[in-house]
């Protein structure tokens, strides 16, 4: 009970061992399609390996003695939501696998926890000898954080839906909530836009590299989005803007000051670009484009980019950001931007990002909230160390302790911890092609940004935790993860 990654609030050993067997069934209370649902995700997660088919069954209370023998029970109940709506409480025994949530997404985190205290052969695609063997013990769990991410940049190179479902579930395993698609940049722009068809079919045509690129259409963005939300993970979508828009601005000439339409970008310079701010059919094709993501995004934010505006002067930029808030917000969604978007007047509730630099501090002066994806600890397309092939280094090197070793609560100066809603640990491919690419830098170092998104921050140190994340080596090779096996982690 002791190797659970991101760590309990507060876990009790206790003597005995639970025991799951073939004639295991899985009880749901109530037996509502939601939790239904999530007695069958986890009947599908423990299928592969040991072969039984499990069954989810309505429980009326505790299942009886009988039935009580080498059950899973899962149940959701009327609790104190003060302490947030994914706590959940873990009681084993030898007869009976108790799961108790106020909330279904607490069931979905808490089944996480069912999934690493079996052995790690319990994630592998093919059936394993077992035996399926719990520890007994109570957990007692929830967030620290509400916001715990990882970010995907599907502009530099594209990826397939099943490489970002894929991701999406694995993030899940963490207990993430937050899967922000970077879906447009200078290189690509991957969501289809009716009203503008040619930002995916053109401007989506490409990748750094020069090669085929491609784009999400709306039903692909539309199947990712369900696949998350399954998973208890909200999808925020970025179009980013003013800045990193040379992919629209090649596909529109009406969209450029000079009505001309550059080639396509497949390099890695930014700060180039930026859409022609004072020009009217900016606004329409802003109010378009955020209008129909809207529409196919259920999740409440909308991601509008704002980082490295570099060919924006600084008052058509801070006009162009105060132009675009009541855009987001009259199409019911909360605006998030990177740390820039300080730089103009923020509406109440926006959210800004810190990455680098100081403006996530006078977001916060203006009321806002922010996420915290400092680069020198949390960018996961900084290179481990000098050796690592993929990846960058503007912003150091990010080995394993580096990654670990900090609170996002005291990384913007003047802000309490009410003002920070979280973590995000953004993925940036300009150097990543594949999705072994994306597994080899995004692992080992998730499972971290993982702990301190949920865990308490007291108790949290690399010597104790380090042993933990080397307890997880066969469950990242069970799940067929292609992680960097840092020698800085006593692998199992
Ligand atoms: N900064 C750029 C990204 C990407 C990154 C690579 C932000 C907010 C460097 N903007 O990070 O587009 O190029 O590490």
């Amino acid at each position: 009970m002791d190797n659970i990654i991101p760590r309990p609030v507060l876990v009790k050993p206790a003597s005995g061992t639970f025991t799951l067997t073939a004639a295991s069934n899985i009880y749901v209370e109530p037996a509502t399609p939601e939790l239904t649902a999530i007695g069958q995700y986890l009947a599908d997660k423990l299928k592969p390996a040991t072969g039984y088919a499990l069954k989810v069954l309505p429980a009326t209370g505790t299942p009886t003695a009988g039935a009580a023998n080498g059950n899973i029970y899962l149940t959701v109940v009327e609790g104190d939501l003060s302490l947030g709506e994914e706590r959940y409480d873990l009681t084993i025994t030898p007869d009976l696998v108790k799961l108790v949530a106020y909330r279904p997404v607490g069931l979905f985190r808490g089944i996480q926890t069912i999934r690493q205290l079996l052995p790690p052969a319990i994630d592998r695609a093919s059936v394993q000898a077992g035996p399926w063997q719990m520890a007994a013990g109570t957990i007692r769990d929830r967030p620290r954080f509400a916001w715990r991410g990882m970010m995907l940049d599907v502009a530099r190179h594209f990826f397939s839906v099943a490489d970002v479902k894929r991701m999406i579930d694995l993030i899940a395993y963490y207990k993430m909530n937050i899967f922000h698609l970077h879906l447009t940049d200078d290189q690509g722009w991957r969501i289809m836009i009716n009203s503008w068809p040619k930002l995916a079919t053109y401007g989506g045509s490409t990748a750094v590299g020069g090669g085929s690129g491609g784009y999400y259409t709306q039903a692909d963005y539309a199947d990712i989005v369900a696949y998350a939300q399954s998973r208890y993970i909200t999808i925020v979508p970025e179009i980013d803007l003013p800045g990193h828009t040379h992919a629209a601005l090649a596909s529109y000439p009406e969209l450029n000051c000079n009505g001309t339409a550059p080639a396509l970008y497949t390099g890695t310079e930014v700060g180039f670009s930026s859409l022609c701010i004072n020009k009217d059919i900016t606004c329409k094709f802003l109010d378009d484009v955020i209008k129909e993501l809207a529409a196919i995004t259920p999740g409440p934010y909308i991601h509008i980019g704002g980082d490295e505006a570099h060919s924006t002067p600084l008052d058509d930029y801070q006009k162009f950001i105060e132009q675009v808030q009541p855009i987001v917000q009259k199409h019911g969604k909360q605006i998030v931007g990177w740390e820039e978007i300080a730089q103009s007047r923020l509406i109440p509730k926006s959210i800004a990002q810190h990455w680098k630099g100081d403006r996530a501090g006078e977001a916060i002066k203006q009321g806002s909230k922010v996420i915290i994806s400092t680069a020198s600890k949390a960018y996961l397309d900084m290179k481990y160390d000098a050796s690592t092939r993929l990846g960058q280094d503007w912003a150091g090197l990010v080995d394993l302790p580096t990654a670990y070793e900090w609170d996002p609560a005291t990384e913007v100066s003047g802000a309490a911890d009410s003002d920070v809603l979280g973590i995000e640990a953004p993925l940036w491919t300009e150097t990543l092609e594949t999705s072994r690419d994306i597994d080899y830098m995004t692992f080992p170092r998730l499972p971290g940004y993982a702990e301190i998104g949920w865990s308490t921050q007291a108790g949290r140190n690399w010597d104790e935790y380090c042993v933990r994340l080397g307890a997880q080596g066969p469950r990242l090779t069970a799940l067929g993860i292609n992680f960097y096996r840092s020698p800085q982690i006593p692998w199992q």
